[in-house]
């Protein structure tokens, strides 16, 4: 692969490659970004040409031996984007831009789901940015929204009556007793005093996990089954933070290789127990913004970067972690 940047400042660590307001291109045989780009132009004449292209839903692009041209007077696109360009004359030209690579994640081959929920507001459908391509249901009136964002300009928005997001049952989901880690950004726009779910999986009468707001309202959890029962018979609960409304929360449980499962609130641990059971698993849907695919316990509010990654658990700390200020890595 060539590359001309021009007048770009790149910054190898990172990753990030920058244009002041002005002319630029990119130009190069053989270009290939991956899922983790971000483009952003402001307005001013932009151009993007090159050999055949093709954009479907999801905002993937490809491009194949052929011309292709793409302009516009103000382009964005978002973090989902995956563009390559087979060796041919490639050229990408523009007034002001930024271009920001994520870091790599080493342990992305581990990560079994990866949902930014970037789109279009209003949109219902939305993709796994994960190499398991998980197809994502929007069930209820689950939408994109702009309104509300963590990171990339919107996230998936949930009225807490039906709403909830399904993801059909997988083995992904059968952590067994190694390590695995769930991680999410949430904002609750109501709060009652009926439990409400974030993430979870399972029956209606054989449970399996749930990651929630306790009913009460005075603490979250994450609670699961190691007996297939129709109760969760380990409960781990948050003290010395109150769920309230209007705010963004990072929540995060991991289960180590000594078999301590630890929920963090804003990578503050603030609740752990210790098993070496494994995790129930019920082979069903596994329900972004309720307890289970039957919509019980759905959330009223917005999700963003919701990931989940097996065989690793990525925190396994007492002194907790810093909060992604950035997007998940895509690659
Ligand atoms: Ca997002």
């Amino acid at each position: 692969m060539s590359m001309m940047i021009n007048p770009f400042v790149f910054k190898p660590q990172g990753q990030t490659l920058t244009a002041d307001p002005g002319t630029f291109t990119v130009t190069g045989n053989d270009v290939t970004f991956k899922r983790s780009l971000r483009m952003s132009a402001e307005p001013g004449v932009f151009g993007l040409t090159g050999n055949d292209a093709a954009l479907s839903t999801g905002i993937r692009m490809t491009a194949e031996p052929g011309a292709f041209a793409l302009t516009s007077g103000e382009v964005s696109f978002k973090r989902s984007l995956r563009m390559s360009a087979a060796t041919g004359a490639f050229a990408l030209t523009g007034n002001a831009a930024t271009l920001t690579y994520a870091q790599n994640d080493p342990n992305f081959s581990s990560v079994v789901l990866l949902c930014g929920f970037d789109g279009v507001d209003g949109a219902t459908s939305s993709v796994d940015d994960s190499n398991s391509a998980h197809t994502l249901t929007f069930a209820g009136g689950s939408e994109i929204d702009t309104a509300q964002s963590k990171f990339g300009g919107s996230s998936l928005a949930l009225d807490g009556s039906g709403d909830r997001v399904s993801v059909a049952a997988s083995t992904d989901w059968n952590f067994g007793s190694s390590p695995f880690t769930i991680e999410l950004f949430v904002r609750f726009n109501t709060l009652t005093s009926t439990s409400r779910s974030v993430i979870g999986s399972g029956g209606t009468s054989t449970v399996s996990f749930v990651m929630n707001v306790n009913s009460g309202l005075s603490d979250f959890a994450f609670a699961f089954s190691t007996n297939g029962g129709s109760s969760f018979n380990q409960v781990i609960t948050s003290s010395g933070v109150t769920p309230a409304t209007g705010q963004w929360y990072h929540l995060c449980v991991d289960r180590d290789g000594s078999n301590k499962f630890r929920l963090y609130v804003d990578g503050v641990m603030r609740g752990s127990l210790t098993t070496a059971s494994a995790v129930n698993y019920e082979s069903t849907a596994l329900a972004i913004g309720a307890t289970n695919d039957s919509g019980s316990e759905d959330m009223s509010g917005w999700l963003d970067e919701v990931r989940i990654t097996k065989g690793v658990a990525r925190y396994a700390s007492d002194s907790g972690f810093t909060v992604p200020t950035a997007a998940y890595p895509r690659s």
